[in-house]
């Protein structure tokens, strides 16, 4: 018998194949009753049927931040990452670029690299030794007596991928949404100055956190709770997000030092020939974004409880520790923050419906070094202490979901964000579902 390709087959109701008919309805009528202004029903954050459709809808359709170039320097090295069901290699190749395919092996399916990240020249699944080049080409199978095996139908499947300012994201859809090219237009300008091609890995930290990947993105998008935040608050102004008519007496004076912090840095900004305006198109472009140059607390060079630098390399060429930090959120997985010396990216893997992997990785420039230019305890403290209590937040948030008596509950004009996000979400949603 000979062994030829399969059908080529496309991603769309892949992973809702085979769930009965009345769930699915259920869940398109959840996303059509949505109510404006207030948080999603207990089902978005619980039920696995609607995790299944994310997937599907989100996971499947858009593109996603999964790494930056420091994470793989060199050719041959390669990061994995998963989306739910969703397991990718991302591997950098000769000519300075990325390849993504499917982490699943084309004989049984076994997944092929089992580590998160590593060095690698061919790939080499581990059940039957099924051998794949760089490209995923399968190379080498050794299967005795399989004359007319024809090994070129059978490499890796391949995922879309594109490189903007050293950060790397990726798209599995047989046909990517087109505006990512315009939304990196506006990015790419802010973020190329600190140059990531020059930085390295100071730390990374992977926390799992029990909740819905949606309730982790909600949190990122306020600061409603910052007093949650004390280590944070010493630099970033717990006046974030809010306006001239919503700021509380006992953040007045906050309100005033930032106000004269954002007049400077914009001045510096503009000798710098550094783009400052605030560009906020969260739910208004398929690829939405906000993306903003902010003043930060104290001396205004870093997270750290004075303002005061936390690495002494400035990164790339920029000639000036005082920009605050350059904040990037991204739907549907990320934020950043881009500072004088160092680099901060958020990236938020979902798990289940009630599980989500939530991967902060601090990056330094790359002649920066260990124990002289920086200490790691003083460089992550701000962030880990700030993803410790974000995840209490969201745990907390996920408990309510599951207990019977939850109720939909108003946003407030500072969570602007968060609803703009859920917005971005039920749209991206409903045009999937339609
Ligand atoms: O990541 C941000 O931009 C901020 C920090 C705290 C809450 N969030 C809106
Ligand atoms: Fe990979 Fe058999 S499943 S070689």
């Amino acid at each position: 018998m000979s062994v030829s390709a399969p059908a080529p087959r496309t991603q769309k109701g892949r992973l809702t194949a085979g769930l009965p008919a009345e769930a699915l309805e259920n869940a398109k009528e959840l996303f059509n009753n949505r109510r404006a202004g207030y948080s999603l029903e207990a089902p978005f954050y619980t039920d696995p049927t609607i995790f299944k459709m994310d997937m599907e809808g989100i996971f499947s359709n858009h593109w996603l931040f999964a790494a930056s170039i420091a994470e793989l320097p060199e050719p041959g090295d390669y990061v994995t990452v998963e989306y739910g069901p969703i397991s990718l290699i991302v591997l950098r190749n000769d000519e300075g670029g990325v390849n993504v395919m499917h982490n699943v092996c084309r004989h049984r399916g076994a997944r092929v690299l089992t580590a998160d990240s590593g060095t690698t020249g061919n790939l080499v699944c581990g059940y039957h030794s099924w051998t794949y080049n760089s490209e995923g080409d399968l190379i080498h199978a050794s299967a005795p007596g399989e004359m007319n095996f024809d090994k070129s139908c059978f490499g890796l499947k391949k995922a879309h991928s594109r490189i903007v300012a050293g950060l790397i994201f990726v798209c599995i859809a047989d046909e990517p949404p087109t505006d990512f090219d315009e939304t990196s237009k506006i990015f790419e300008p802010y973020l190329a100055p600190h140059d990531i091609a020059r930085t390295k890995i100071a730390y990374q930290q992977n926390i799992i956190e029990e909740g819905n990947w949606k309730l982790v993105m909600e949190n990122n998008r306020e600061c409603y709770h910052c007093d949650g935040h004390p280590e944070l608050a010493c630099s970033l102004f717990p006046t974030w997000g809010l306006t001239e008519d919503t700021v509380p007496p006992h953040l007045e004076e906050v309100w005033e030092r930032n106000k004269e912090s954002e007049r400077a840095l914009e001045e510096r900004c503009r000798r710098y020939g550094l783009p400052y305006e605030v560009v906020e198109e969260l739910d208004t472009r398929i690829a939405g974004i906000r993306i903003s140059r902010e003043p930060l607390d104290g001396e205004g060079e870093s997270f750290s409880p004075d303002g005061h630098r936390l690495s002494k390399k400035l990164l790339g060429d920029l000639r000036d520790f005082r920009l605050g930090r350059c904040s990037m959120h991204l739907q549907p997985n990320s934020w950043f923050h881009f500072l004088g010396d160092h680099i901060v990216t958020f990236s938020v893997f979902p798990i289940t419906e009630g599980k989500t992997l939530v991967r902060t990785t601090w990056l330094v420039a790359d002649d920066a070094v260990e124990g002289d230019d920086y200490d790691v305890e003083a460089l992550t403290h701000t962030w880990k202490q700030t993803n410790i209590q974000d995840r209490a937040f969201v745990e907390l948030c996920q408990q309510g979901a599951a207990s019977p008596n939850y109720e939909q509950g108003p946003y407030m004009k500072s969570e602007y964000q968060v609803e703009a996000f859920i917005n971005w979400y039920t749209q991206r949603m409903q045009e999937h579902l339609a």
